[in-house]
């Protein structure tokens, strides 16, 4: 028999799994967006952190590979503010992972929900992750026992956001932050391709959630508790007038509707100190 070189052996086989409980988290963190951040400043803060965004524990071999996936254009402040925050949590979760900020190029009308198939899809070509968080870039997580991993249901992860009040809008509330096992994600055909705007494509996939047979997880209201990034309302992404009939029609469109029917252009991936930017080109209403 022969054994691969060392250089081409994974090099986190050999370590022992991480533990379920990551050791080192500190609960409750005060989160607050009136500092100025300058991003050479967290690569510094963060070492470990390889270009691209990418990071596994060296201790002990990661339960998971997690993409975080970001839908982005145009919030440059509040990117830094999620990178500064999260790239320690993350790696205190001791997860083996990547961040993905998915910008749509050009003018056209938002369209949140295709950013998170392509970022899906683009994090695939890469490494084989088995677990997606997709994650508004104004959602700050205030406390790190809210674990970005995948569990045995697609999980709600912002959950007791304080522009609410720290309460759920509504009960089927699924906006925000959530995570898919790679598996649950395929399941559902991932996101609609074809809501573009604001509005009811979060509502959309917890349809197909539940048309699945499957179910939300959600963390508790004190450990799913959120900052949000005040803003207002971004140009072009105006509210939807079609969302509520489409959200009505989720069972006939999942199957033609999601990761089987993407379509896109990649106009051009940025390898930056923090994160994987994948500039693309979503197309325009069909
Ligand atoms: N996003 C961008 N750029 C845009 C639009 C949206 O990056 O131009 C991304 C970003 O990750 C954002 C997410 O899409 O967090 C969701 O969009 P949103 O923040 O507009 O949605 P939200 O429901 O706010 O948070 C709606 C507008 C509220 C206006 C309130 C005015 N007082
Ligand atoms: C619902 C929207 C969701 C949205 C949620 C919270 O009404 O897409 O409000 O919005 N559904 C429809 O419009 C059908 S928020 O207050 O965060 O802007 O996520």
């Amino acid at each position: 028999t022969t054994t691969p070189p060392p250089e081409i052996r994974d090099r986190s086989a050999d370590l022992p799994p991480c533990p379920e409980t990551p050791p080192h988290l500190v609960g409750a963190q005060p989160v607050e967006f009136s500092h100025h951040i300058d991003l050479n400043e967290v690569k510094r803060q963060n070492p470990e952190v390889r270009d691209g965004g990418r990071y596994m524990p060296k201790e002990c071999k990661a339960l998971q590979k997690v993409a975080l996936i970001i839908p982005f254009r145009k919030r440059e402040e509040h990117l830094k503010y999620w990178l500064y925050y999260l790239h320690p949590n993350l790696q205190r979760q001791q997860l083996d992972y990547g961040v993905y900020v998915i910008e749509q190029s050009g003018e056209t009308m938002f369209n949140r929900a295709k950013l998170m198939n392509i970022g899906y899809a683009e994090a695939l070509k890469e490494y084989d992750y088995d677990c997606f968080i997709f994650s508004d870039v104004d959602l700050i997580p205030m406390d790190d026992r809210n674990i970005y991993k995948c569990y045995s249901q697609p999980r709600h992860l912002s959950v007791s956001i304080d522009k609410f009040g720290f309460r759920l809008p509504y009960n089927q509330c699924f906006g925000g932050v959530s995570s898919f096992s790679k598996e649950q994600f395929q399941k559902i055909n991932g996101f609609p391709n074809n809501y573009w705007g604001w509005g009811g494509e979060d509502d959309d996939l917890y349809n197909r959630i539940t048309f699945r047979g499957m179910s939300l997880s959600r963390p508790d209201v004190v450990i799913g508790r959120y900052r949000m990034i005040v803003h207002e309302r971004d140009q072009k992404n105006d509210p939807n007038p079609e969302r509520f009939d489409r959200i009505g029609r989720t069972k006939l469109t999942m199957d033609s509707d999601g990761l089987n029917s993407l379509t896109y252009k990649v106009i051009e991936v940025q390898k930056q100190p923090l994160y994987t930017k994948v500039i693309v080109d979503v197309g325009s209403p069909s």
